[in-house]
């Protein structure tokens, strides 16, 4: 019944949202929109017969887009079918070059996306393939204001809220949002958190509530579901109530009435995430409870809507020895204690989104909670929106990592996407890196990393090049000089392909090169997080929010010691990881001052001394960045002026950026380590005495 009032209601939207469709795609010719169209390039279409049963309104955006964006066989006819396979798991679906099958109506327009995919990257299909999602839910979470700005966003301001203006909604506004929708379709994302964490309560003031339904009415559109985040003592903040206890009858009563006022609006809304006891924010802890308590009882009333809570694990205090290891300290003792449509949101590593981390120990530990990775795709830790630093290879290294848990190959990818713990919700999410700015993203490689996190969140086994293939293929090949050439085609696979995608690949392992190698971690500036500040320990500072916390450097040597004879997080992973971990000639390098405090003369495994290692880290990432300077201009002719020089110029900030964490952190860590930078290793151009008062931020601009 409440599903039949949903289709009354998408129908009578769907004829406004056609008009909506229509008005995007036209502005796609009259307006120069530079990168705006993503990996979505408008293409003239080949004409294509598309036969369809019975067209629901996602059937129908299925049609339009393969009508529209056809690249295989002229006059072909493609048939789509809503009827269920065994094989084809939730919107999953069954390929053929010319026909889709899937369960439902999303699974045919997800098909769509997927065969117009294979032809504009070349990619063959095998017949009755099945190409099913890693994860139910892929989430993108938005860390967006209510006055309009975005924690942690580098790409302008909120897409969806406005501060004063948030009660008008301009055409303009709904043209954005369907925009959105569509792009995070095309990849397989289908929820979306629209506002912060850190939330306010009044996100749930009437006002708001009527925002929300209208972008829900449009994220629809493309099956993208709605989710809010929500302050736990709303009760009281909002409600005027007494306490925000979640086991009391009044304040079960509010979240109750307010969960019933949220599904009129929006029927299908996807449900609540919680930051709770976490960097100040309110939780059930206030009161003596527990995060379970806290978790179920928003559970509870979501269940009669089929909502879920997304509870986030990202927990940390002041007086903990060691913060890599407080999440789950107290997430583990709650495993098997939260109702069935609570999900446990757990950071990729045990800090805080870092340029490499181990992954969390909680993965593939809680066997009984289904846990689902938060990854970032904005860049608050990896350049903002002016490095090119590709994330792909992060996640794919954090999804691949082997828990141990189950077995060897009981990797996170399959501890938490039902193939080893048999969840009932499955999910992922990453911290958007959308906003106002006409390409999105900021740095036109962002929009990669935007790409990326939908094919990963669809298929966790994807590899970093595959993904980058694609992706370069979609958003740069309008440039082929003759697409029906073949010599053409593979002069520019090998011309711009190539050495774009060889760019992508190595530059996360480059900035983790030229900002945090070994293992070393939060060694940043204060409060912006771009730039180094190993130095940074105002007095008054929490100290877990001071890197020499992390990095620890002294006389003696530098590294956090997290083995038996320090704080032992390394016994938070699976025996069979920890002994390799808390074991200084076993630990991979990668991971050294992560577990390890080190002495200077340590010597690593290739025979340098630590010391020298780290000087040639650092000194390599800022070589590998001027490689990208190099190969970037190579590849001028393939690609569009505009973009060619924006990258250019940020790649050139990088460059200086890159010397500026060498400089500023070897000189310092020098102070400790009283050994010369190897003399075949080109000298530091900044004084440390200058880079303790410069702001790379300003800086390098
Ligand atoms: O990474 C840190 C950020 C905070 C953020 C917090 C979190 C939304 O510096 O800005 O707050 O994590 O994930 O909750």
């Amino acid at each position: 019944m409440k599903y039949l009032k949903l289709l009354y209601k998408m129908k009578k939207t769907v004829a406004q949202i056609f008009v909506l469709i229509g008005l995007c795609q036209l502005s796609l010719f009259t307006k120069a929109q530079g990168d705006h169209d993503l990996w979505l390039k408008k293409v003239t279409p080949v004409s294509v017969n598309v036969v369809a049963a019975k067209k629901g309104a996602f059937v129908n955006v299925a049609i339009q887009e393969l009508q529209q964006n056809w690249a295989g066989k002229a006059n072909a006819t493609v048939t789509l079918l809503v009827k269920p396979d065994v094989a084809v798991k939730d919107d999953g679906f069954k390929l053929t070059a010319n026909s889709i099958q899937a369960n439902n109506d999303m699974g045919i327009l997800y098909g769509a996306y997927e065969l117009l995919r294979r032809q504009q990257t070349g990619q063959l299909v095998n017949n009755g393939e099945i190409v099913n999602p890693s994860y139910q839910q892929r989430i993108l979470n938005h860390w967006d204001n209510l006055d309009g700005s975005i924690e942690r966003g580098y790409a302008g301001n909120s897409i969806f809220w406005k501060g004063d203006k948030n009660t008008t909604i301009t055409d303009n506004d709904k043209k954005l949002w369907l925009e959105y929708a569509r792009a995070n379709a095309s990849i397989g994302v289908n929820g979306s958190v629209l506002n912060n964490v850190n939330a306010s309560p009044q996100i749930l003031s009437a006002d708001n509530l009527q925002r929300l339904k209208a972008i829900a009415d449009v994220l629809r559109t493309y099956g993208i579901k709605s989710y809010l985040s929500v302050n736990f003592s709303s009760p009281v903040r909002l409600g005027g109530l007494k306490t925000s206890d979640p086991l009391d009858a009044n304040v079960i009563e509010w979240w109750k009435t307010k969960t019933k006022e949220i599904y009129a609006l929006v029927p299908d809304f996807g449900g609540f995430l919680v930051k709770a006891n976490s960097e100040g924010q309110p939780g059930p802890q206030d009161f003596g409870r527990t995060h379970a308590d806290g978790a179920n009882m928003l559970a509870d009333i979501v269940k009669p809507y089929n909502g879920l809570v997304m509870w986030r694990a990202f927990v940390y205090n002041p007086n903990d020895k060691d913060r890599a290891k407080q999440a789950y300290n107290e997430f583990l003792p709650l495993d098997g204690k939260f109702r069935d449509n609570v999900i446990v949101q757990v950071k990729n590593g045990p800090i805080d989104f870092q340029p490499r981390e181990p992954f969390s120990p909680l993965f593939g530990a809680m066997k009984q909670t289904p846990l689902m990775a938060e990854v970032q795709v904005t860049q608050e830790y990896l350049g903002h929106s002016e490095q090119l630093v590709f994330l792909s290879s992060l996640w794919e290294e954090f999804l691949k990592a082997d828990t141990y848990q189950e077995g060897k190959g009981s990797t996170v990818a399959r501890t938490t996407d039902g193939s080893i713990y048999n969840q009932k919700n499955t999910a992922i999410a990453g911290v958007a890196n959308v906003g106002l700015d006409s390409n999105w993203c900021g740095h036109p490689f962002a929009q990669a990393n935007w790409y990326a996190f939908g094919r990963l969140a669809w298929n966790n086994n994807l590899t970093s090049e595959q993904i980058a293939n694609e992706w370069l293929q979609q958003t740069f090949s309008s440039n082929i000089s003759d697409k029906n050439n073949p010599l053409a085609v593979s002069e520019w696979q090998r011309n711009f392909l190539v050495p774009a995608k060889k760019i992508m690949l190595e530059s996360h392992e480059a900035a983790v090169n030229y900002s945090m190698p070994l293992g070393l971690h939060h060694i940043f500036a204060g409060n912006h997080h771009y730039g180094p500040g190993p130095w940074y320990a105002p007095k008054n500072l929490r100290v877990d929010w001071t890197p020499p916390y992390y990095h620890q450097a002294a006389a003696n040597g530098i590294g956090f010691n997290r083995t038996k004879s320090g704080t032992d997080a390394a016994d938070q992973y699976h025996p069979a990881l920890a002994a390799t971990l808390n074991d200084v000639n076993t630990c991979p390098e990668v991971y050294l001052l992560w577990f390890h405090h080190v002495a200077w003369d340590y010597k690593m495994r290739n025979g340098k001394t630590l010391w020298d290692e780290l000087c040639y880290k650092y000194d390599s990432g800022v070589k590998q960045v001027r490689e990208f300077q190099k190969d970037w201009d190579a590849l001028e002719r393939y690609v569009d002026k505009n973009t060619f020089l924006e990258v250019q110029r940020k790649l050139k900030r990088q460059e200086k950026d890159a010397q500026v964490y060498k400089d500023g952190c070897l000189l310092y860590f020098q102070q400790y380590s009283k050994m010369p930078i190897p003399y075949e290793l080109e000298r530091p151009v900044y004084d440390l005495k200058y880079l303790l008062s410069m702001d790379m931020l300003d800086v390098n601009k």
